[in-house]
């Protein structure tokens, strides 16, 4: 039985993660933070809790991270625990850089150490391409990266230091370069979740405005269940890769608002307001990604349309406002 430690197993792709190893078959191992209110911390692990193994541990707490490291002797290794909100990076940067950039050296050295034959998976972001974009549009492998955030910037860090142990260590280190992905278990200060959990709300009547920030920037938003299955493929590629997943399409905040409210059959603009609270010092304005090269060398491609994950979202916030929920 192969054994799997996720970093952050708790979050939003960590548990989709979760049971897609378990569906495969594997032992699974997951980290999780020591919070003061330790209720509903495992609530996106409900499915599954019981089948997997959980310890507290941070990714600043070097000594949490060995002493898990030496104990389970993982044969992959998934770094998914990161100070992920792209706008509050600019509100805790330094945490964020500690985090998303420092905790990765932190674990892949702890991993050189003492599973140097371990398959490291690190999770980057679309969010490392910052301003740039090629000519026909697309952001790729082989773009450059020009970061727009604290979170971008620490994600490169993370990033290159993977590709750096590889080269260095022949470490079996991989990036995964995921655009956005997005789930009715996605945190709900990310915008998709907060457009459909408003909308809902106000097709309920228990609420008549929604407030946002930039709604001409483009996302290429996909589902974080197809997103896990990538992660899965890279790592257990023959060879140490990076890659890029997407949908390769691309959807304003405002196109998204209009798909969602017309699916609960409202007009967006008449609730949504622009707040300038919710704009950022830096925007990230378009992201679109060829992920080609996942779909050619490791047969991935997503299941989910732009339109069904919204429709999910929708549905599963629906019945939860109305007593009937279910984790998706
Ligand atoms: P998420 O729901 O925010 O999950 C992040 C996890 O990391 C949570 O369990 C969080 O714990 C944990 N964490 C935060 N700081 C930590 C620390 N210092 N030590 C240990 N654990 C820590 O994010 P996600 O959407 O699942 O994303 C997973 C990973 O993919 C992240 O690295 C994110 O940056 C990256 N990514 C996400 C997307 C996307 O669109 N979702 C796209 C590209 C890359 P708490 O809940 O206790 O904070
Ligand atoms: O913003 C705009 C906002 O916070 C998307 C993370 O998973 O994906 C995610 O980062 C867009 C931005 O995600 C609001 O300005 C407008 O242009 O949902 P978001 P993000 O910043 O793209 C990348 C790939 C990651 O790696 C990150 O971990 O929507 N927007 N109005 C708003 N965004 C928010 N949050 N709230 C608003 O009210």
């Amino acid at each position: 039985m192969k054994k799997a430690f996720i970093t952050g197993i708790n979050g939003q792709d960590g548990s989709y993660l979760a049971e897609h190893l378990l569906n495969l078959g594997y032992d699974v191992h997951g980290t999780i933070r020591r919070n003061s209110v330790p209720e509903n911390q495992s609530y996106r692990l409900g499915k599954v809790e019981s089948n997997i193994h959980t310890y507290y541990a941070d990714l600043l707490d070097q000594t949490s991270i060995e002493k898990l490291l030496m104990q389970i002797k993982p044969d992959e290794v998934y770094n998914l625990a990161a100070q992920s909100h792209v706008r509050i990076s600019f509100d805790i940067p330094q945490f964020t850089v500690q985090t998303n950039a420092i905790g990765v050296i932190n674990l892949i050295d702890a991993c050189r150490r003492i599973v140097p034959d371990v398959k490291f998976y690190q999770a980057s972001s679309s969010e490392m391409f910052g301003l740039s974009v090629e000519s026909d549009a697309f952001q790729r492998e082989s773009t450059i990266m020009n970061p727009t955030s604290p979170y971008g910037c620490a994600k490169v860090f993370g990033y290159n230091i993977v590709r750096h142990y590889r080269r260095a260590y022949n470490m079996h280190a991989c990036n995964g370069i995921l655009f956005n992905h997005e789930s009715p278990r996605r945190g709900s200060n990310f915008v998709t979740n907060k457009v459909v959990k408003e909308a809902c709300r106000i097709k309920l009547g228990l609420e008549d405005r929604l407030e946002l920030g930039n709604m001409d920037s483009y996302r290429d938003w996909g589902h974080s269940k197809d997103y896990v299955k990538a992660m899965h493929l890279i790592v257990n590629h023959s060879e140490a890769e990076d890659f890029i997943v997407s949908t390769m399409e691309t959807h304003s905040v405002r196109e998204m608002c209009d798909v969602v409210f017309k699916y609960l059959g409202l007009d967006y603009r008449d609730y949504v307001h622009q707040n300038p609270i919710f704009l950022r010092p830096e925007e990230l304005p378009y992201l679109r990604g060829d992920s080609s090269k996942a779909r050619k060398l490791l047969n991935w491609k997503p299941e989910y349309t732009f339109e069904q994950l919204m429709y999910e979202m929708c549905d599963h916030w629906m019945d939860v406002f109305q007593g009937k929920e279910s984790l998706r």
